[in-house]
């Protein structure tokens, strides 16, 4: 743990501990006022032995990493910045599914919390009304092949007000502040997603991603049918979504009625994506 000078950083981390119902998820808990990174900081605890459940959480980063090289806005004192130390027992092709899975604990925990209608955008974001509000970056660390360790990274827009968004971010990110109207305790909002997490991650070891697929397609459910465009490694694929394979690749119908298996990639929902209907 750092030093903390600020009360509100002060209070979120002590009431985080002390809301704390997990097993394993949150403890131990390193918590910093500021940080480049809690992904960079969680790899190289996790390249020094940390266990399975150690979390750290930042109240701002400057240095905060999206997928791809891209960036992730962090500013202070509003909203959440986690990463937490995995090991499972699975192989590196299986690994990635913890995107899927994290997706929905963080749409859980929004439900549960704060009452709003979210939505996934394959693999992995989180939208409210076509805005998003959560991304997530899973590193994986591999010694000869062999998944040693996962960082799991979650950045949530909690309580951001617009101006905390550069302008260009504006029309296509928001906060659960923003959306709800009212301020979300960070403390308790971050201690209902680690429940989440340990949940659905005991769920994933023992039965496998089928045990998860229902819940995800229910949070996906406004993607079936929908006209999309993947920017994919092998290219960009516009076409038709069908579903989810049994492993969690996105399943299409190209504009040529071939049928294809996503594995990566980032989606644009052609006419927009909100999920209607209440969970
Ligand atoms: C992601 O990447 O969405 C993964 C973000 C993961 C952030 C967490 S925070 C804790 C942990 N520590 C880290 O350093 N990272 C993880 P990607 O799908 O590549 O989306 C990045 C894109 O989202 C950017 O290029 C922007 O367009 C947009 N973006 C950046 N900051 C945002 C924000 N705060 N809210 C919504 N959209 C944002």
């Amino acid at each position: 743990m750092s030093d903390r000078s600020d009360p509100d950083e002060q209070e979120f981390s002590v009431s985080l501990s002390q809301l704390l119902t997990t097993q394993s998820f949150g403890k131990p808990l390193h918590f910093f006022p500021t940080i480049d990174s809690t992904n960079t900081y969680a790899v190289k605890l996790a390249h020094q032995g940390a266990s399975e459940g150690t979390t750290i959480i930042a109240d701002e980063q400057t240095g905060g990493k999206g997928r791809l090289g891209r960036t992730w806005v962090s500013p202070p004192g509003v909203n959440l910045y986690l990463s937490l130390i995995l090991r499972p027992p699975v192989s590196t092709g299986i690994a990635p599914q913890i995107n899927l899975l994290a997706a929905v604990a963080v749409a859980e925990a929004i439900v549960q919390v704060c009452g709003l209608t979210p939505a996934i955008k394959w693999p992995n974001d989180v939208l409210i009304d076509e805005k998003k509000v959560c991304g997530i970056l899973a590193e994986m660390q591999t010694e000869a092949g062999a998944l040693q360790s996962l960082v799991l990274g979650i950045g949530v827009n909690v309580n951001a007000p617009l101006a905390a968004f550069p302008p260009e971010l504006r029309d296509k990110a928001s906060s659960l502040f923003l959306i709800g109207g009212q301020m979300i305790n960070r403390a308790a909002f971050t201690a209902a997603l680690l429940t989440h997490l340990e949940k659905l991650y005991v769920l994933w070891i023992e039965k496998g991603f089928p045990a998860l697929r229902p819940a995800w397609e229910h949070y996906a459910s406004g993607l079936i049918s929908k006209q999309i465009t993947v920017a994919a490694p092998e290219g960009t694929i516009v076409g038709t979504v069908l579903g989810l394979d049994s492993d969690g690749a996105l399943l299409l119908r190209d504009s040529s009625g071939t049928p294809r298996r996503i594995l990566a990639g980032d989606v644009t929902v052609i006419g927009g994506y909100t999920r209607g209907e209440k969970p």
